[in-house]
């Protein structure tokens, strides 16, 4: 295969911070209040060290909030245009730096670089340049509207680059000022986006990111100056959070879990949809909230179907996530490695069985096999629960209304996609099924112009599109004074 993407440029920047890395705050590099608390990230196709960074406590989430409200005042009096100067100026960086991203992105998180590369560093982009267009527009289609002031934002570590775009870009093109703090395990990409904030000159305390675990994530939630809050990541958390916001008047957007069916018609075109498969669960190790982890298959193609699985899988490259290669890269950590087998585990005695290719797995680094689990009835933990990682359930149907059934018997509700090629009967099943997006003979396929979000235990809220820009802006007060009801 091609050579694997070259790293040292990557690592020169990383052993530029021997001592660990500051939070990001007011526009300055601020050591923490407890320069002895550091959360160390590795790589976890080798599990090599990478860098170390600061653990944000108390005073530096005040800090932190501070800056973002002194911030405040200056962002929400710009013009619309003048601050899609600004997203403008941070999207061509994404693209200028779009290598190093990538390669960073893959070292820190354990994904393929053909991912970072063609998806998760060119779609942050396209936020930031999306969300340039809705600043310009808060002066003519948006007048009467107003930020809501301090957001704080949660995110987690599948896409972080991804996902602190799709948070950023809306929060700031509306007005708003940022105190964002990111996964744990995932924290490098967001620290060097703060140093493109610098390049780009964006006005300080616009943009503020702390590092730290969920007792960071916690503090900031919790903060009294936090007009909103904006969280991507587990169930658990997501109802830990609705609770903390409860009666506060904050405002909250959640998106969470997912266990999302794919269904396939015995007219479905199969050599497509296997491919479908390998996007929809195999894609970024299957560490995806709307992966299609639930295959549900009309009984008289499923057996044609799981072999052209089996074959594709008996040829998938398991290795390096800077290999271009690859078609699976690493786990992003021990822990959720761990959790995944569980799962398996659990999901076996319970009467599901189970199969992996007769492929190479690296013996190094944090690995797991492409998984389906077939002969799963309903109640199995694998056929309710978020395994979060490289396996995909097997359940038959017979009838099109056995089918809706079993792909809304489910606790979440983000997304599903329809095989068959059939158009009306996708699209009446498509209509029938509760998720917050449904893709007929694709998945996965994410814009920025397009609201993406949750039904259901899969959170509440949209990100991306109109209805992402209104998650971050309220009606103007001086507006409504006035008694005008034009918009
Ligand atoms: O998630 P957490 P974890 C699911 C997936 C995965 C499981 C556990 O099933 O296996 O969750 O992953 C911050 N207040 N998803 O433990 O804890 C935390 O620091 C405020 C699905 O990593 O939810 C991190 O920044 N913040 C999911 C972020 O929340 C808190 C993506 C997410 O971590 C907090 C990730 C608290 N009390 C995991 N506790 C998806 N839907 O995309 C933690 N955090």
């Amino acid at each position: 295969g091609p050579a694997p993407e070259q790293s040292d440029y990557v690592q020169e920047w990383l052993d530029g911070h021997p001592d660990g890395f500051d939070l990001f705050i007011g526009g300055k590099w601020v050591a923490p209040e407890d320069k002895k608390k550091t959360i160390e990230s590795r790589d976890p196709a080798t599990g090599k060290p990478l860098a170390r960074f600061s653990i944000a406590g108390k005073a530096d989430v005040d800090k932190a909030v501070e800056a973002a409200q002194k911030g405040f005042a200056k962002w929400s009096r710009l013009s619309g245009h003048q601050r899609a100067r600004h997203l403008y100026a941070l999207a061509r960086l994404i693209q200028k730096n779009s290598r190093f991203l990538s390669v960073l992105e893959s070292m820190d998180n354990g994904k393929p670089i053909r991912e970072t590369r063609d998806l998760d560093i060119p779609l942050a982009s396209r936020h930031f340049y999306h969300h340039a267009g809705w600043a310009q527009l808060m002066d003519s289609e948006l007048a009467g509207y107003e930020p809501l002031g301090v957001v704080g934002q949660v995110i987690p570590w599948n896409f972080p680059l991804l996902m602190m775009a799709w948070k950023i870009a809306p929060a700031i093109a509306a007005g708003n000022c940022v105190v964002l703090k990111p996964a744990e395990y995932t924290s490098l990409t967001a620290l060097y986006f703060a140093e493109m904030c610098r390049e780009a000159g964006l006005p300080d305390g616009v943009v503020n990111i702390i590092t730290g675990a969920g007792d960071t994530g916690e503090m900031l939630v919790r903060h009294e100056a936090v007009t909103k809050i904006a969280f991507t990541g587990s169930t658990d958390v997501g109802r830990l959070i609705r609770k903390a916001t409860a009666g506060t008047g904050k405002k909250l957007t959640l998106e969470l879990g997912g266990k999302s069916p794919f269904l396939v018609f015995d007219d479905a075109d199969l050599d497509s949809t296997v491919e479908g498969l390998v996007d929809a669960i195999w894609f970024n190790q299957g560490q995806v909230c709307c992966a299609g982890s639930r295959l549900l298959v009309e009984e008289g193609v499923a057996d044609r179907l799981i072999e052209k699985v089996k074959h594709r899988l008996n040829h998938f490259r398991l290795g390096s996530p800077l290999d271009k290669a690859v078609d699976m890269g690493a786990i992003v950590d021990p822990v959720q490695r761990d959790r995944i087998d569980s799962l398996v585990n659990q999901s076996v005695t319970e009467g599901a069985v189970k199969w992996q290719p007769d492929v190479s797995c690296p013996t190094e680094g944090c690995y797991y096999l492409p998984t389906l689990l077939t002969d799963v009835s309903p109640a199995n933990v694998a056929a309710r629960e978020e395994i979060f990682g490289p396996v995909l359930t097997v359940t038959t149907f017979r009838t099109l209304a056995e089918a809706t059934e079993l792909a809304n018997n489910s606790r979440y509700g983000l997304s599903a996609s329809v095989w068959s090629e059939n158009i009306n009967r996708a699209l009446e099943i498509a209509g029938m099924v509760k998720a917050g997006v449904v893709w007929i003979n694709c998945t996965n396929q994410f814009d920025a112009a397009c609201g993406f979000g949750g039904y259901r235990e899969s959170g509440f809220g949209r990100e991306g599109g109109r209805e992402g820009m209104f998650e971050y802006l309220k009606r103007s007060d001086e507006w409504r004074k006035s008694g005008s009801d034009i918009i």
